[in-house]
């Protein structure tokens, strides 16, 4: 048996990826920049395993859905192609933060995977192409193969299933001062996939041109507030992204807000509005992410815990890179 056990991190993008290039490989239309979280990880461990006759995917001790399956099918067959490796493979992969908590666990999740499934291959890959594996897998996972900020350029216009593309680290951790106050608006899955609101919002929106054009202009500025440490630029630019991503989505048909999640918007606006540096960004749910400074964590966060709906809230701070853990434990 040849076996590896790897942590990644959930990560929010402050630049959305919303829209994927037509045609095979995963790559994204647009490019992304997100700030890796720590103290929330996805722990996975890959054995391969001559006695097994399929691959089996464990999930927080469930076996996975038919289309997980294949997804994690797809990586483990990439793997055992460059490899030269036959065997099939037992992935068994926890979270030690709740699936219905905003944060997406396919980030983290097939980060993790894509480096245990390299390493227990014995593929002594460097980060870019664990971060390329990732991507194929889940492209926003191509971020967490990184800690601190980072970014993942669009692919090229003239992708093909072979070309790389693998996520850039941008600036370490401790580069700007900043906590993620993770809203949590509502329990149980979403109603629409991320995968599929993209394509839906590609193939029907009228607004999907708009955000083609605006997202890499936003990704740019948003850029280069962070290497100016900008926190207020930041904010705003990522608050502008969030919001056309969701405005060319919900032209479409696809509305992932709840009541709770504009109250949470209106709350983070009357901070605003009082002079405190405070801005929002929301994923591919109903859950809001508040981006604050950490002298504001207290104030922001009892203000929050105001808000009708808000049934949680979850603090994150910027984290560190995936990494392999010593073979001792069961994951
Ligand atoms: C992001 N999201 O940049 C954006 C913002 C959700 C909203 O990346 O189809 O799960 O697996 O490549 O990476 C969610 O999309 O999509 C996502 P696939 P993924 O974080």
């Amino acid at each position: 048996m040849s076996e590896a056990v790897a942590i990644a991190h959930p990560n929010v993008a402050l630049s959305k990826y919303w829209g994927k290039r037509p045609g095979a490989g995963n790559f994204p239309a647009v490019p992304s920049l997100s700030v890796t979280l720590a103290g929330l990880a996805t722990r996975t461990r890959v054995v391969f395993d001559a006695a097994l006759d399929r691959d089996r995917v464990l999930l927080d001790g469930e076996v996975a859905d038919a289309r997980t399956s294949a997804r994690v099918g797809a990586l483990l067959d990439r793997v055992r192609k460059v490899a030269r490796e036959s065997r099939r493979a037992e992935v068994t992969s926890r979270n030690d933060f709740p699936t219905a908590s905003g944060l997406a666990s396919s980030a983290s999740g097939f980060a993790a995977l894509a480096l245990a499934a390299s390493s227990a291959v014995g593929l002594d890959w460097d980060r870019a192409r664990v971060s390329d594996l990732a991507r194929r897998g889940s492209a926003s996972a191509a971020r967490s193969v990184f800690g601190g900020f980072v970014e993942l350029a669009a692919g090229p216009e003239d992708a093909n299933e072979e070309s790389v593309l693998a996520a850039t680290p941008v600036a370490p951790a401790d580069h700007l001062p900043l906590v993620v106050l993770v809203c949590v608006t509502a329990d149980g899955p979403k109603a629409t996939g991320s995968t599929e609101g993209m394509r839906l919002t590609m193939a029907r929106s009228p607004y999907a041109a708009a955000w083609l054009h605006e997202a890499p202009r936003l990704h740019e500025r948003l850029r280069q507030a962070l290497l100016a440490r900008d926190f207020r630029g930041l904010g705003e630019l990522a608050e502008a992204s969030a919001l056309a991503m969701h405005a060319s989505a919900i032209a479409a048909g696809i509305t992932y807000w709840v009541g709770a999640t504009l109250d949470v918007l209106a709350a983070v606006r009357s901070l605003r509005a009082a002079g405190v540096a405070v801005f929002a960004t929301i994923d591919a749910g109903p859950h809001v992410k508040v981006l604050v400074q950490p002298d504001d964590v207290s104030s922001v966060r009892a203000a929050l815990e105001r808000v009708p709906g808000v049934r949680r809230i979850i603090e994150a701070r910027p984290g560190s890179d995936a990494r392999c853990e010593p073979l001792s434990g069961m994951a």
